[in-house]
């Protein structure tokens, strides 16, 4: 039997052989299951990370778990060099899922947020006739699209872009929920796309003001700009609706899912949109050794079929009601604002008697509940949206106390 190390031990060999890109809570998890996760001492806990919304759909999922056993015992890997009996099958599932002509399979969200950046940048040389390489793609400030050296040029947090220069060009920042400032930005001719997250998740579940997304919408359609809705981390039920743009009437011209539409087990993304945006990249143009292989095909599939037949979009509208208005009730000076939408919610923390957030994440580990501070002072609450409403309640006392022994 190979020697269990503890948890201290484990830390120490990421530290002595791993690279220092990340400063974890000092939480050694081994086992997951539904909401809750153990560490290597068999301490159980809440998640309420759930992965930054990759595990909506809980922890091994043993639907999505058999899906990608039960196709790993079959074929695992193809290439696109050759066809397989599981990408079209997905392919028709997802583009029908989400009401769009064509989808370009590819596994991280920041491949994914790069191939829609290659689209709107072919249409806009093949379709809309912007002189070629001046076109323009408008994004905001605070935003989080991933960490390319691409995506990190347009970033505004220093801790994303410094000594990764130099830097793509073609990108126009302007302040979120600001429609007065992308009219302005507007006005430029060489515009091709306007790049936004739904809810800013990064920089501390910001939601933008009711409306923002439909007037932002009509503006890009009024100057032949395509909408391009970032939903790797709002997308997939986890904000009360399929997609954080349906709590508004819009229909984004390209749509970028990750994390939950590989149901927390494989790394799955994708690009949705229609033939004359899709069809402008022709074959040997773009790709992924991994895209859309047989595994992230049929774990997809399951991944959705979990988010239909267990109505988590339905769950996460219900219970994130109950989450902001219990957490509000927390007679704290540490509680500053809680907001969000759905099961994506953060408590702006007050730093009090030198305590701040990340001490706030400690206590609540103490007490049996994980979480992590974005940005210093935020904390985001996201937990897997299978989650039973007794279970919520469970988890919101363990919030409470441990914010009110903070003080
Ligand atoms: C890390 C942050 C969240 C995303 C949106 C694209 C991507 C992400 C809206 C890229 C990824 C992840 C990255 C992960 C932590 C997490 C994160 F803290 F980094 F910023 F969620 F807010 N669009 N977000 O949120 O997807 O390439 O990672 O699959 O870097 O540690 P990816």
């Amino acid at each position: 039997m190979a020697e269990r190390l503890s948890s201290e031990q484990l830390m120490e060999l990421e530290h002595h052989h791993g690279a220092h890109n990340y400063h974890p809570l000092p939480v050694v998890l081994e086992r997951g299951e539904g909401v809750y996760v153990w560490d290597v001492e068999g301490k159980k806990y809440f998640d309420f990370l759930s992965a930054y919304s990759a595990v909506n759909q809980g922890h091994c999922h043993p639907r999505i778990v058999g899906a990608m056993v039960d196709q790993a015992r079959k074929l695992t890997l193809t290439s696109r060099a050759f066809y397989n009996d599981s990408l079209g099958v997905f392919e028709k599932y997802v583009t029908e899922f989400f009401g769009y002509d064509k989808v370009l399979p590819m596994n991280t969200g920041a491949e994914a947020v790069e191939t829609a950046l290659k689209l709107t940048r072919k249409w806009a040389y093949m379709v809309k006739g912007i002189p070629q390489y001046d076109a323009k793609i408008i994004v905001c400030e605070g935003n989080f699209h991933g960490r390319t050296t691409t995506i990190v040029s347009f970033s505004d947090d220093p801790s994303a872009y410094t000594d990764y220069g130099p830097f793509t060009p073609g990108f126009v920042r302007i302040p979120y929920n600001d429609i007065p400032a992308l009219e302005e930005a507007l006005k430029d001719p060489n515009v091709a796309g306007f790049l936004v997250e739904p809810i800013q998740g990064e920089a501390g579940v910001y939601v933008p003001e009711e409306g923002y997304l439909k007037k932002a919408f009509d503006a890009c359609k009024a100057s032949n700009v395509l909408f391009i809705a970032d939903e790797v981390q709002t997308g997939i039920a986890r904000t009360g609706r399929l997609l954080a743009v349906n709590h508004e009437d819009i229909k984004p011209d390209i749509i970028i899912l990750g994390k939950a539409l590989g149901g927390g087990v494989f790394p799955v993304s994708a690009v949705l949109a229609n033939d004359e945006i899709m069809l402008t990249i022709k074959p040997g143009e773009h790709g992924s050794t991994f895209g859309g292989n047989p595994i992230a095909a049929r774990v997809a599939i399951a991944a959705l079929d979990v988010v239909q037949d267990e109505n988590l979009i339905e769950r996460a509208e219900k219970l994130g009601n109950i989450f902001r208005e219990e957490i509000r009730k927390i007679d704290s000076p540490m509680i500053e604002l809680v907001r969000g939408k759905g099961l994506l919610n953060a408590v702006i923390i007050k730093p009090t008697n030198g305590k701040e957030a990340w001490d706030v994440c400690l206590k609540m580990a103490e007490n049996g509940l994980i979480a992590k501070p974005t940005h210093g002072h935020i904390i985001r609450f996201a937990p897997p949206l299978v989650i039973t409403e007794g279970q919520l309640h469970e988890a919101i006392e363990i919030i409470k106390k441990s914010i009110l022994e903070m003080v």
